[in-house]
């Protein structure tokens, strides 16, 4: 049903003529850096001042007048559990707009492929792990993000529906949890990763004794660095012509509290670790099954050790920008 036969014409080279929607955010940022370190150098971009994602004319304009002929969509809404939970008319408002507006110009405009980045979140809350492709849609969502997931299912299921009814070749990517330069570490609306590396390293610097972490510190998760998931974008825009969708991840997880105690060890806190279990746990365990991508070609290289220094490397050159916000 959903393999596409697609012609070298329809293959993106180096003078192609490239999107990336979101260029500023974790993902976008670091697909501009792997398309530019790859020689793809004919990139476009609009800032969010210059292009507001949400403005259905502005897209439809931007469109006509740059007619790219391959899109990341990589522009979203996103945010750790309590910003999912405490947002959700704007995760799903914002998110399905966003969405809708590319996809639906890209087609219009005779876009050659497109690349639409959904999440791992889109899983059923207690599907058996790790997560397979084929459990979409065969249970009750997590209800922390359920808004989020349902847009990015209502994305996955419009790519699909592109490509069923106008041939579109409109592939969709399931990343497990992100991290990396670029991320949010602003404590309300980041992602665990980040937010722990912040708390571990300003108590450091204040002397603290403890650091809070939310929950139970048992849920499970799997954690990819951001120039891997780059790395498998370019290699499945390349690779991978097919609107069923793929994972993308590391295929291996840990705890919260296994995480908090390796971010401890690289920051080089000496305090204690305490939970606050008012705060919600979220799904228990959400590991993907990455045999499919990993049976194409594609493997994950930075693993999680390596990627936390880096990580904590950049976000002690940038702090004095972070503290700022
Ligand atoms: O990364 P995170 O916010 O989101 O939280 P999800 C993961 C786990 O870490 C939860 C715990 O069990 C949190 O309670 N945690 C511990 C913390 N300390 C902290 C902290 O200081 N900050 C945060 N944020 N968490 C998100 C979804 O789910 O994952 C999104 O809400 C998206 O929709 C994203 O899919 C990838 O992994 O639970």
């Amino acid at each position: 049903m959903s393999i596409l036969s697609v012609n070298n014409k329809q293959k993106m080279d180096k003078k192609s003529k490239i999107y990336i929607a979101g260029h500023n955010g974790l993902v976008g940022s670091a697909l501009k850096r792997k398309l530019k370190e790859s020689d793809y150098n004919n990139l476009v971009f609009r800032t969010r001042k210059e292009l507001d994602l949400l403005d259905s004319n502005k897209v439809s304009d931007f469109f006509k007048k740059e007619r790219p002929e391959f899109v990341f969509l990589a522009a979203a809404k996103v945010g750790g559990i309590l910003a999912n939970d405490s947002y959700s008319a704007d995760f799903i408002f914002q998110n399905l707009l966003i969405q809708n507006n590319i996809i639906h110009n890209s087609y219009l405009n005779k876009v050659k492929k497109l690349l639409f980045l959904g999440s791992s979140c889109i899983y059923p809350k207690d599907c058996s792990q790790p997560i397979k492709e084929e459990y979409l849609l065969t249970g009750p969502l997590e209800k922390t993000n359920k808004a989020y997931a349902v847009a990015k299912i209502a994305g996955i299921e419009m790519c699909q529906s592109y490509h069923k009814q106008y041939k579109t070749n409109f592939v969709s990517v399931m990343p497990t949890n992100l991290y990396g330069p670029n991320d949010n570490f602003d404590l309300k609306s980041s992602h665990v990763l980040p937010a722990l590396i912040r708390k571990f390293h300003e108590a450091k610097i204040n002397n603290d004794k403890e650091v809070v972490i939310w929950g139970t510190g048992l849920p499970r998760r799997e954690f990819l660095y951001i120039d891997d998931l780059a790395e498998a974008c370019l290699f499945l825009m390349k690779n991978y012509d097919n609107s069923e969708i793929i994972n993308i991840g590391t295929g291996e997880d840990i705890t919260i509290l296994e995480l908090a105690k390796l971010i401890k060890k690289i920051v080089g806190f000496n305090g204690e670790i305490i939970n606050d279990t008012t705060k919600p746990d979220g799904t228990l365990q959400k590991l993907l099954n990455v045999s499919k991508i990993n049976n194409i070609g594609w493997r994950h290289r930075i693993f999680l050790e390596e990627g936390l220094k880096k990580t904590y490397e950049w976000f002690l050159k940038n702090y004095d920008k972070i503290s700022s916000c």
